[in-house]
């Protein structure tokens, strides 16, 4: 019956995207949104390196001209590519297992199309697979997309796919007609579909040579990364050409890790590292983050930010102001203290200073282990002075809020108006 809602919008009320914070309030305002959720894409990849040739040259490039996040994570969970899309139309986190597009499709959200829609935002989603999968159609009706071009709006032949579908390339030209048919402004997501595991490519599609390890999986990802790679170029090149691309700001993003644990020993073999330990393995969910803004001068920034930022990111961009929200990320481009931490969805956190991760506290800057619970590791009864305990509480906390939400569909008895 919604009794814990006050509490909790108690607890988000400082996450509240306020003009007066934001430094970049209504730059973008009446601007199209174009996101790109990048398949699979790690941040490792960026500025990088395989067999001596860059492995995203056009990114690289980019990135120059973007607002770039390097330190940017992923918060997804086993709802993986959905999970992802949960957390930038809605800023909640995913669940801590299963998939929430799947188990609460037809909760009440407070999501960003249907928040744009307000401002006379069309909003659609581009992706080639089944409309049915990870029960998008149901989700996206639910959020107020207006269309979800799915499948049936490509044509698909054996030539233009590979592994999980469409090739990218294929994918992106063809969305653009579609693209230009609709009603500006618009909000537009395109899932990309190349760089998924098991990283398939025809070899004609490839521009690099395979990584030589004794994981054939990490050995063709570099391959697969170049191709989304190159396809993006291909496609702000005809954003260009259409005239879309001045009218629009551009994000970015990587959807979740490519790489699993499973590979650490090639992992390492490439970062040139004796292993991939804990504190390596959370630096390793780090996906890449792009936002540009036509006139808008490249800029690198560092400080700890999530996907479940993006929602509230957007929102002051687009200079929209909304009087109330249940959202627990905040604006990247607040100059007010931002929150402390990035909570993943299995508890571990990055904050400025820590890294937390499965009973471990790390320094961030040097990866040093600096307390471990329930084990003498490191020779003193309470191993260490542990620097991460309360944040770690307050992650506890926060995701628990948020679970909470969505199993509960609580948002059905918050009034946003009023
Ligand atoms: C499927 C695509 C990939 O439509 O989004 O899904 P994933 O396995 O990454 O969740
Ligand atoms: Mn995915």
């Amino acid at each position: 019956n919604g009794e814990e809602v006050p509490e909790i919008e108690e607890y988000v009320q400082e996450n509240q995207p306020k003009k007066e914070n934001s430094k970049l309030f209504g730059v973008a305002e009446g601007k199209n949104v174009i996101l790109i959720s990048l398949e699979s894409f790690q941040s490792f990849v960026i500025n990088n390196k395989v067999n001596g040739k860059e492995v995203t040259p056009f990114l690289n490039d980019f990135l120059e001209d973007s607002y770039y996040f390097d330190n940017f994570y992923h918060q997804t969970e086993q709802g993986k590519t959905s999970d992802h899309e949960f957390m930038i139309d809605n800023s909640l986190y995913p669940l801590p297992r299963g998939a929430v597009y799947f188990t609460h499709g037809n909760n009440e959200y407070n999501a960003l199309p249907n928040l744009l829609g307000e401002k006379d935002y069309y909003s659609t989603v581009f992706h080639a697979n089944n409309k049915s999968f990870w029960n998008r159609d149901v989700m996206y009706d639910n959020t107020g997309y207006d269309k979800y071009f799915d499948e049936e709006s490509y044509d698909i032949s054996d030539e233009n796919s590979v592994g999980w579908g469409m090739k990218d390339k294929d994918f992106f030209e063809q969305s653009m007609e579609h693209l230009e048919s609709l009603p500006q402004p618009f909000y537009s997501r395109f899932i990309t579909l190349t760089n998924h595991y098991p990283f398939d490519l025809d070899e004609e599609d490839a521009s690099i040579d395979r990584f030589d390890s004794s994981s054939n999986t990490l050995n063709k990802y570099f391959q697969t990364v170049r191709y989304t790679d190159e396809a993006l170029e291909q496609f702000i090149q005809q954003l260009k050409q259409s005239g879309i691309y001045e009218d629009s700001i551009l994000i970015i993003m990587g959807d979740h890790y490519g790489i699993s644990n499973f590979h650490n020993k090639a992992m390492s073999q490439y970062l040139d590292k004796e292993t991939i330990n804990d504190y390596d393995h959370v630096q390793l969910q780090r996906v890449p983050l792009l936002i540009h803004i036509p006139g808008h001068e490249g800029e690198t920034i560092s400080e700890v930010a999530g996907q479940i930022d993006v929602k509230p990111t957007l929102l002051n961009l687009l200079g929209i102001e909304i009087e109330k929200d249940i959202a627990f990320g905040t604006d990247l481009f607040s100059e007010e203290a931002r929150k402390d931490f990035i909570a993943l969805r299995d508890g571990s956190f990055i904050s400025e200073k820590y890294i937390y991760t499965k009973d471990q506290c790390y320094e961030r800057a040097t990866g040093e282990l600096i307390a471990k619970e329930g084990s003498g590791i490191l020779g003193t009864s309470d191993q260490g002075e542990n620097k991460c305990k309360p944040i770690k509480e307050q992650v506890e906390n926060e995701l628990n809020y948020s679970d909470k939400i969505v199993y509960g569909d609580l948002l059905r008895f918050y009034d946003f108006d009023s």
